[in-house]
């Protein structure tokens, strides 16, 4: 192909993908949507992610950060989800701590759970975390964490408490928040 062929096509392609693009402004709640802010929010797939690498927190808290937005802790549920946060935490933000997101096999010992409810089908687990980490230890880590480094899941304490402290757990962690695309205001007042 002539150059001139090549770059018409490139050209092409940048503007079929411009078009399939969701910005952060469309895709993440406007409260959320502040100069300090922006640099913090990206769009994978059509859901804004808010990575909180800048304050530590407890699962719970971090969590409770997540729902006063409409959101809930990152649910990195396939490969591609999960090495973009990885990634992006790493890269981007210089995240070199595990980060919360939202797993965790609090109600029942080993059924994991996203924070949607919805059950684990695929599982990033480090080696000798979660399932496979010694039994005792897993009556006691319930919550995930995803390490920027690798992308690998790691569990821990959730709480600030007695045995946390006794086991040396630092339950308070920087994490990511996820949010749904905000529907089109037209769809929301029935088109008019
Ligand atoms: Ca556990």
């Amino acid at each position: 192909m002539s150059p001139l062929v090549v770059s018409s096509a490139y050209l092409l392609l940048a503007a079929v993908s411009a078009a399939a693009e969701v910005s952060v402004d469309d895709a993440c709640p406007s409260s959320l949507v502040t100069s300090v802010n922006r640099f913090y929010l990206q769009v994978y797939d059509g859901t804004c992610f808010h990575f909180v690498v800048n304050y530590r927190r407890t699962f719970e808290d971090a969590t409770e950060q997540c729902l006063k937005d409409g959101g809930l802790l990152a649910m990195p549920k396939t490969p591609a989800v999960n090495d973009f946060l990885a990634k992006q935490s790493f890269e981007h933000y210089g995240a070199i701590n595990e980060m919360w997101i939202g797993l965790n096999d609090q109600s029942s010992e080993g059924q994991y759970v996203w924070s949607d409810d919805n059950p684990l089908e695929w599982s990033h687990f480090a080696r000798g975390n979660g399932p496979t980490s010694y039994w005792i230890l897993q009556q006691f880590e319930d919550c995930v964490a995803l390490d920027p480094l690798d992308g690998l899941w790691h569990d821990f304490m959730c709480k600030e408490d007695m045995i946390s402290a006794s086991f040396g757990s630092e339950p308070k962690k920087s994490y990511i928040c996820q949010y749904s695309v905000a529907p089109e205001p037209s769809l929301v007042d029935g088109g008019k």
